[in-house]
């Protein structure tokens, strides 16, 4: 069974798409809050003033002070200011920046989160944290002026009248309660919109304890370590697309290292221009036996090579997938995660995307499936989550969500969980100077027939390293 990918030509008939939300903002926003409040961390004050007063603006502008009104000093970097807002639609996108602050803009950080109880003027917030550089505020003392913006990722306008701590009236700083304040993790200052306090249900940070799962902290010695095989694992060997014509797979490409104490798996893709001197990789469970539930990994992703000329339209992924046994057949089901650091499928530059395939039919080329993309650089460490349950495919990237596709993409049989990283032609770099993209992965995680936050996943994979449990699978043949 070769469960590999195929389909060169896939974005000129990303057509049948229901949804096509852009997003994403690397932020892990989702943290939540203990519902203790510390009485030894009472005195923060929050001052709020807007510099953008209309119902609706090109940008929020919530200019902001925190004032030490205690007796004992108060490191900045334990605290966090929260901005409760309305967000635009559903999968609008936001973006922070700093405008100018007293503390300096380069100490001060901007995420954001999703409400675990959604109102109607507030689904989302921005929170403000400050980094070590932005030192201590002594009793008495505020950070002085914070002005600070943000804006849809689209530019378009955003609606403010909306949004649960917007203050319009105010044009000049005063204390605000309608933003909040939290000192290593209790809130100190304001209130949070309704069903949002430290009194109300936290957001569901407990995983589930029961139930088949897959982890695997991919802590091999290498490629032909036995466990690999043992634990359900094929490094690909075998030849034929996706991609250039005539590259191979290989499997010593793939290597495994430590890097603080935990092991991370490479792949390693190279070429020096021509099919014969290209080698992909890919590394996939050997069973189809994954369904419904809960996908998550960590994945770090490549803007450049390690070495040589850049250029190359590489593809770096995490997907499922399963075989497709006839063409159109409506039995073939995919989900995935595919980043083109440099661009291909007809797109100019960095584009990430996730689709969810119905099936398709690869000559003539026909395609029923829905995406969401980003056009933005991921290179770096990411969190990725896919859920799927009886309704929706919703993805996540760092805790944000990125897309969700509807009932007609749903699977109906179960699928393997892959890894891969290919060159979709020769186009994007001519010269034939040898060249290796790394694309690295931390673990696997799948839960079955359960959907769960990225805040329990983050907390699962904690679950397992504190058991020091690098592999388990308990998930049963299909
Ligand atoms: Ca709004
Ligand atoms: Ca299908
Ligand atoms: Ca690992």
């Amino acid at each position: 069974m070769n469960t590999s990918r195929r389909n060169p030509h896939r974005s000129r008939l990303r057509t049948a798409a229901a949804s096509a939300a852009a997003v994403a903002l690397a932020a892990t926003g989702l943290a939540t809050l203990p519902s203790s409040a510390s009485a030894a961390a009472d005195g923060i004050v929050v001052q709020y003033r807007t510099s953008a007063s209309g119902a609706s603006a090109d940008q929020s502008e919530p200019w902001l002070k925190v004032r030490n009104a205690g007796s004992t000093s108060v490191p900045l970097s334990g605290v966090k200011v929260r901005y409760y807002f309305k967000a635009d639609s559903p999968s609008a996108a936001y973006r922070f920046a700093c405008s100018w602050a007293v503390k300096g803009c380069a100490n001060i950080t901007g995420t954001f989160g999703t409400l675990a109880n959604p109102t109607a003027t507030a689904d989302r917030y921005l929170e403000i944290g400050f980094t070590a550089g932005a030192g201590s505020l002594a009793p008495g003392a505020d950070t002085g002026d914070m002005q600070l913006r943000f804006h849809q990722s689209s530019w378009a306008s955003l609606v403010q009248s909306d949004d649960y701590s917007f203050g319009p009236d105010r044009t000049a700083y005063g204390d605000w309660s309608k933003v909040t304040a939290h000192v290593n993790g209790a809130t100190v200052w304001g209130e949070a919109p309704g069903g949002n306090g430290p009194t109300d249900p936290p957001d569901p940070t407990d995983p589930p304890t029961d139930g088949p799962r897959l982890f695997d902290d991919f802590n091999y010695s290498s490629h032909t370590d036995p466990k690999i095989n043992a634990n359900g694992w094929s490094v690909r060997s075998n030849s034929g697309g996706p991609g250039v014509p005539g590259a191979t797979w290989a499997p010593e490409n793939v290597t495994f290292a430590s890097q603080s104490g935990n092991s991370v798996m490479n792949l390693e893709t190279s070429t020096a221009g021509t099919g014969a001197s290209t080698k992909h990789t890919e590394v996939l469970t050997k069973s189809m036996k994954f369904k419904n539930g809960t996908y998550a990994s960590r994945v770090k992703f490549s803007d450049t090579p390690r070495s040589g000329p850049d250029g190359d339209r590489i593809v770096q992924t995490f997907f499922t997938i399963n075989d497709l046994k006839a063409p159109m057949a409506d039995d073939y089901a995919e989900y995935d995660f595919e980043y083109l650091p440099n661009g291909g499928w007809g797109e100019p530059a960095n584009i990430l995307y996730t689709t969810s395939w119905e099936t398709y039919r690869p000559d003539p080329w026909e395609a029923v499936n829905a995406h969401s993309e980003a056009r933005q650089s991921y290179a770096g460490w990411h969190d990725l989550v896919v859920t799927i349950d009886d309704n929706q495919i919703t993805y996540y990237v760092d805790g944000q969500h990125f897309g969700t596709h509807g009932a007609a993409y749903l699977p109906e049989r179960p699928m393997s969980i892959n890894f891969n990283q290919w060159l979709i032609d020769l186009a994007g770099q001519p010269s034939t100077t040898p060249r290796a993209y790394d694309q690295q992965v931390d673990y696997v995680l799948h839960v079955k027939d359960q959907v769960l936050t990225p805040s329990q996943v983050n907390a699962m994979v904690g679950a397992y390293r504190s058991a020091g449990t690098s592999f388990e699978d308990t998930v049963p043949g299909s």
